[in-house]
């Protein structure tokens, strides 16, 4: 049994879904970011944190990389060029998806009136839109990620298009990239990850 200190309207809705596609046990403390909760269990008050044992683990993407490489699934084994491969679309989706998400937050909910500036919403709208042209290109014909199986990348792509287009309003390209994240969307545990939310 895993614990996941977390809000699921954050990116702790990634480990969830990561933890419902390796079939695995969990409970939820739903620390906000920032509270005091949060901070109990990561000093920066940064959320999601999964504890193992006496040990925490912080970051989304080193929380599901773990699960995945301890469960053996969604992923591929270190050193291998599947790995590798896979590895560069998770840095893609954190440098220039997630990153383009997290600016834009930053410049219109997060941050105090004074410390907004002009203009950077619409350069992380344009850097998204960049990026999802590289997606495209990377992608291919492949049905995820990696071709046919479905790894970690994708659950970040996956979670990064909702705040994408929920949140932050950029639009998502028609085609190969809208199909490719309905997919990724319409996976049941994404689905049971997006019930958490309730
Ligand atoms: N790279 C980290 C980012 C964690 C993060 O910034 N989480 C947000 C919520 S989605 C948070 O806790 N923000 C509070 C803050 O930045 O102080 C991850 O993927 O877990």
């Amino acid at each position: 049994m895993y614990t996941l200190i977390g809000s699921p309207m954050t990116r702790a809705s990634r480990v969830v879904w990561c933890l419902e596609e390796l079939g695995l046990e969990y409970k939820i403390i739903p620390a906000m970011p920032g509270s005091d909760e949060a901070k109990q269990y990561n000093p920066s008050g940064k959320v999601p944190a999964l504890l193992v044992g006496d040990d925490v683990i912080i970051d989304s993407i080193a929380i599901c990389q773990y699960l995945a490489d301890k469960h053996g699934g969604l992923t591929y084994p270190a050193g291998t060029i599947e790995r590798a491969k896979m590895d560069s679309f998770v840095h893609f989706a954190a440098d220039e998806v997630d990153h383009a998400c997290w600016v834009w937050s930053k410049h219109d909910w997060i941050y105090t009136e004074p410390l907004k500036a002009e203009n950077v919403k619409p350069a992380c709208a344009l850097e998204f839109k960049k990026a999802m042209q590289h997606l495209e290109e990377r992608l291919g014909d492949n049905k995820y990620a990696m071709g046919d199986k479905f790894t970690v990348p994708d659950i970040i792509l996956g979670q990064c298009a909702g705040w994408a287009e929920v949140m932050c309003k950029f639009p998502i390209p028609e085609g190969k990239i809208a199909d490719y994240f309905a997919r990724v969307r319409a996976r049941p545990a994404f689905k049971k990850a997006m019930s958490a939310r309730k």
